[in-house]
């Protein structure tokens, strides 16, 4: 990759010397900006919710701004702070207590969010589900954490299976219930009885907060334990990385069934008292500059998979809207294509900033800030208070430019306590004090960081390894080519070979001179064992529901073998 270098813009940001403040920084710095830094008493829905609601220049702030395709709403800190008062009051009801679980399997509404705080605030365990999930996805979920407590629609209630839950002592659902008989819990009901005061559990910086299940690449998914100490780390990055100010209108894209979702979806945003845009239901392009536009979106985070539609529909799309609001771009999830971040200057006129983290972070790592200048294609550098480097397989520290695992110092404020009901899944993430991520990477001279792969999915054909991420961003960068995936498939006489999914714009019919001309084009855009000896066209390329290109699920039907957990699968 020719190393292209986008500089800083004047004034666009709010640290001055990032590298001597990674030097000098510690967490302990951090703590100044919480109130139970003299009160002593904590709780992430008080420092997040009730503290702007207590505050009389803050309390009529718009906290949430929520539109769907069939609804529209605006909740003040206030009002959120205490309709989540009347929720964990119906919660204390029922019997729930500190460290219960308590699930959410719905799609983004004010419901979700009032219930979420309810739940933080009498001191459980929150714990977001995908509403696309099916049955099984739902039970492996609510079975290990032993749920007391789901929160659901009607809709999505057939998902779950009750029967299999012995755990799962009520349910509470969101919408017009059928269901006559006393069965479920009714939302709207017992939240028009309920009292809107309610006194907050205080609990430790330790306690558990949020459960959230991801899936390795074999076995059941596991259950990511969080604490509300992470907080410290949200509000931080709140403020390097999201550069949030006190008028921004802030809106993160993600679902909170996905850590982007909770993290920046709700905790960074409202620690920093910020205006947080919520967007149900589904997108289309339009969908999305519509929201910026009407909104005037300032901050805006998203993903790699985003960005790709945006780009496949054209730049003249984005000019038919007023983007003038929108002042910074973040993506996460995947590796943010260099095309990406070139589109993005053609048509924002803005730098999109690629960031770093994992479910089991917590928070985000290794950062680009406004206050860095930007090599496409990289992850950026660490954030302050945070040690990361390139280990072997034994933990030992390997120099510049070399690929190795993509390791974190273990101690940083969100990082994972465990993994719920498995210890030793837990032991096996750390060696030698290291975190390591089960990402390859490796890091240049200047300590930019510098992403290759899962460790399972890098490509040896030949004897060359090959990223299949590279492969993917050339291939996109061709006209045809809207989005790819690649995997290396065995081959007796190479190791593997090359094998590119793709799917083509719509304006492109598939014929061998064009597939031969993709192949080309990679072979001269970046190297001949770089391009895919096979090419095959499909209507789309499987990711996950937070947009990751799922190369083992190709891979698998590639060769015909079984599927695994493809819970997490997008339809
Ligand atoms: C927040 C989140 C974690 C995995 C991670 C890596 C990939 C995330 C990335 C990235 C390249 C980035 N990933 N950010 N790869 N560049 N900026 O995504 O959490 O769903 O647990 O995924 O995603 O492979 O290990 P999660």
């Amino acid at each position: 990759m020719d190393m292209q270098v986008i500089p800083v813009k004047k004034g666009d940001f709010n640290l001055k010397d990032y590298d001597r403040m990674r030097e000098t920084f510690s967490w302990d710095d951090m703590k100044q900006y919480f109130t139970w830094n003299h009160t002593g008493k904590v709780n992430m829905a008080y420092e997040a919710l009730d503290r702007h609601a207590e505050d009389p220049n803050k309390k009529d702030k718009i906290a949430l701004l929520y539109s769907a395709p069939d609804r529209e709403e605006k909740v003040t800190f206030g009002e959120l702070s205490k309709e989540s008062n009347k929720f964990a009051n119906i919660l204390k009801n029922y019997g729930i207590v500190k460290g219960d679980r308590v699930f959410l399997f719905m799609p983004r509404s004010p419901e979700f969010y009032k219930a979420f705080f309810g739940i933080l605030k009498i001191g459980a365990v929150a714990g977001p589900l995908f509403e696309a999930f099916m049955e099984q996805a739902v039970r492996d979920r609510l079975q290990d954490s032993e749920a007391r407590v789901l929160i659901t629609t009607p809709e999505l209630l057939e998902r779950v299976p009750q029967e299999d839950l012995p755990d799962l002592e009520n349910i509470i659902i969101v919408g017009d219930l059928k269901d006559e008989s006393d069965k479920y819990i009714d939302f709207k009901k017992e939240m028009e009885a309920a009292s809107d005061e309610f006194e907050i559990e205080w609990v430790d910086l330790e306690d558990g907060m949020l459960l959230h299940y991801t899936s390795g690449s074999t076995g059941k998914p596991k259950g990511v334990y969080h604490v509300h100490n992470a907080m410290i780390q949200h509000y931080a990055t709140g403020e390097w990385v999201l550069d949030l100010k006190e008028d921004d209108i802030y809106w993160c894209t993600a679902d909170p069934g996905w850590v982007t979702g909770t993290s920046y979806g709700i905790f960074a945003p409202w620690l920093h008292g910020v205006t947080n845009v919520i967007r149900g239901g589904r997108f289309t392009p339009d969908d999305w500059y519509q929201t910026l536009e009407k909104y005037g979106v300032t901050v805006w985070y998203t993903a790699p998979t985003a960005l790709r539609m945006l780009v496949s529909h054209g730049e003249d799309k984005v000019k038919n809207y007023d983007l003038s609001s929108l002042r910074h771009i973040m993506s996460v999830g995947e590796p943010l294509n260099p095309e990406v971040i070139t589109w993005g200057i053609k048509a924002f006129n803005l730098r999109i900033h690629d960031t770093w983290w994992m479910t089991e972070t917590g928070a985000q790592l290794i950062v680009n800030i406004p206050a860095l200048e930007v090599r496409p294609g990289s992850m950026g550098k660490p954030i302050p208070g945070v040690e990361a480097s390139i280990v072997d397989n034994e933990g030992n520290e390997l120099p510049p430019n070399q690929m190795g695992n993509l390791a974190i110092k273990a101690g940083w404020p969100s990082m994972m306590r465990a993994i719920w009901n498995n210890p030793s899944k837990y032991e096996s993430y750390f060696i030698n004090g290291w975190y390591v991520s089960g990402d390859s990477a490796y890091r240049d001279e200047d300590g930019y960081f510098w992403f290759q792969g899962r460790l399972d999915d890098v490509i040896n054909t030949s004897g060359e390894r090959v990223g299949p991420f590279e492969v993917e961003s050339k291939l996109i960068e061709h006209p045809a080519v809207a989005e790819a995936g690649v995997i290396g498939k065995p081959h007796p006489e190479r190791g593997e070979i090359i094998k590119a999914f793709i799917t083509l714009n719509a304006e492109y019919e598939e014929s061998e001179e064009l597939l031969e001309e993709i192949r080309q084009f990679v072979k001269t855009g970046l190297s001949a064992h770089a391009a895919p000896r096979e090419i095959e066209v499909r209507d789309s390329i499987p990711k996950t529901r937070s947009g990751k290109i799922m190369r083992r699920l190709l891979k698998s039907w590639e060769l015909g073998l079984p599927t695994g957990d493809t819970s997490t699968l997008e339809e």
